[in-house]
């Protein structure tokens, strides 16, 4: 190989389409290890083969998704594919999209996978608790022509609360927690590791796809030492930007690409470390790169280009229909009452119902409440339409919509030059965030916040697409 140049990627991953896989997922009762220092944990976990983040599935753009979910946990169970596009029946919500799967019960996903890019699973029912027990997993979708590199890392993060006995904290229902930030976990894990060394070579160019599925906490990568540029948010491709500069938030269910240089000149044995640095006076380490081996290259490498978009339908704003979405309620939120189900209450009686936020002024009780009552608008089929996600709450909502991806084209009316698609978008307390797609994928989609203590108080509705 030419120095300055890279072939192809050669991944540390297994390579390969998902159906050469085992063509199963079971979700089941697991324990997983975490060495924290001189701690050594042994946490009960739900997780799918027992694994926690469960298998990455790696498929081809174009390729398909064909498996069947196994139910081996006590209640009943699901799997959404978070960001990217696929039928309604494929959705994997219960009442909404599908059937709930019971214990014992099994459900076959089979679809196509139009848009490549860093997805993941996870279950719709019972979110706080299932997803926060460990039922997560990466789902790749390789471009046909991928971004030459070194080696491809996935590292999908989350975070467990521990006690002090070392043993997991199983509340998911808090009221504190829901009606505030939500549920924040005191031990970060990096593909169920805490804080791991990776092997790195000097001049190895690594693509690296971060997942959030953390419960409440955002995220926001810092790499000192190390150069790089994000280039996709949600798995939908950006322009390169280069790392420094603003920190580039990570909402629980985001996620982001980037491509990682590491120094040509690094001596064998010396640490990059990774951190978070998104909460004051909080930097917690996340992992680190531990230089060994011989140098990849002598040159450095060229900036990444933009990768191929996915295949959306491009918005057409001009004439788009607006739909104002106004978030309200939780602690210090100035709420006085909302719609739950058919029935005005106020505050003080829906916070006694562990119901807090309001869409609209109203709240869904529950996703059979979703799926039999009105939607929250109704979308005619092929036309664009522009969301204006108000937050009139204390604390940052990512909000996520179902089945389709959207363009961010303004923030606080302030227009954005060169719009990017996203699939969950995070807004902060009085924000005004303005989304613009097309309502392209007939059915009943989801829209909710990611913060999944929020989801259970209440921050969830739906809209109909045709
Ligand atoms: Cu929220």
């Amino acid at each position: 190989m030419k120095a300055g140049t890279v072939a192809a990627i050669t991944a540390a991953i297994p390579a390969g389409d998902v159906r050469s896989a085992p063509p199963t997922l079971v979700a089941r009762f697991g324990s997983a290890t975490i060495k924290a220092g001189t701690r050594s944990l042994d946490l009960p976990i739900w997780g799918y083969d027992g694994e926690s983040p469960g298998r990455p599935l790696f498929v081809n753009q174009g390729g398909i998704i064909d498996l069947s979910l196994s139910n081996q946990l006590l209640e009943d169970t699901s799997i959404h594919w978070h960001g990217i596009r696929t039928p309604n029946k494929m959705d994997g919500v219960p009442f909404v999209t599908q059937k709930a799967v019971p214990p014992g019960g099994h459900f076959q996903y089979r679809f196509a996978c139009e848009d490549a890019g860093t997805y993941w699973y996870h279950p719709h029912a019972n979110s706080a608790e299932q997803i926060g027990r460990g039922l997560f997993g990466p789902l790749i979708v390789w471009e046909e022509k991928p971004l030459p590199v070194d080696r491809e890392l996935v590292w999908m993060v989350a975070d467990w609360l521990i006690g002090k006995d070392d043993k997991v904290s199983h509340n998911y229902a808090q009221m504190h927690d829901n009606s505030h930030a939500g549920r924040f976990g005191n031990l970060i894990t990096v593909n169920g590791q805490h804080r791991p060394a990776i092997d790195a070579q000097p001049g190895e160019r690594i693509r690296l796809r971060i997942i959030n599925a953390a419960s409440a906490r955002i995220l926001s990568f810092d790499f000192p030492g190390l150069s790089g540029w994000w280039i996709a948010l949600d798995g939908q491709p950006i322009q390169p930007r280069g790392l420094g500069g603003n920190p580039l938030y990570i909402p629980p269910g985001g996620r982001a690409d980037l491509v990682l240089d590491v120094p040509i000149e690094a001596k064998s044995g010396a640490v990059f470390g990774v951190a978070d640095a998104t909460y004051r006076n909080q930097r917690n380490k996340l992992a680190s790169f531990r230089i060994s081996g011989k140098q990849v290259r002598s040159t450095a490498l060229a900036a990444p280009k933009k990768m191929a978009d996915n295949p959306h339908s491009q918005p057409i704003l001009d004439g788009a229909n607006l739909k104002t979405v106004t978030f309200e309620g939780g602690a210090m939120g100035g709420l006085r009452s909302a719609m739950l189900d058919d029935k005005q209450m106020p505050l003080r009686q829906l916070a006694g119902k562990g119901v807090v936020w309001a869409t609209n002024g109203k709240i869904w009780s529950s996703l059979e409440e979703i799926a039999r009552q009105d939607k929250l608008f109704n979308l005619d089929l092929g036309k664009t339409y522009v969301f204006r996600l108000q937050n009139k709450t204390a604390f940052p909502h990512p909000i996520h919509l179902h089945g389709h991806s959207f363009q961010v084209i303004a923030v606080n009316g302030k227009k954005k030059a060169v719009p990017e698609w996203r699939d969950t978008v995070l807004v902060f307390p009085d924000e005004k965030v303005d989304i613009a797609f097309v309502a392209d994928n007939p059915g009943d989609w989801l829209m909710h916040c990611h913060v999944l203590g929020h989801v259970t108080a209440g921050m969830i509705a739906a809209v109909r697409v045709g």
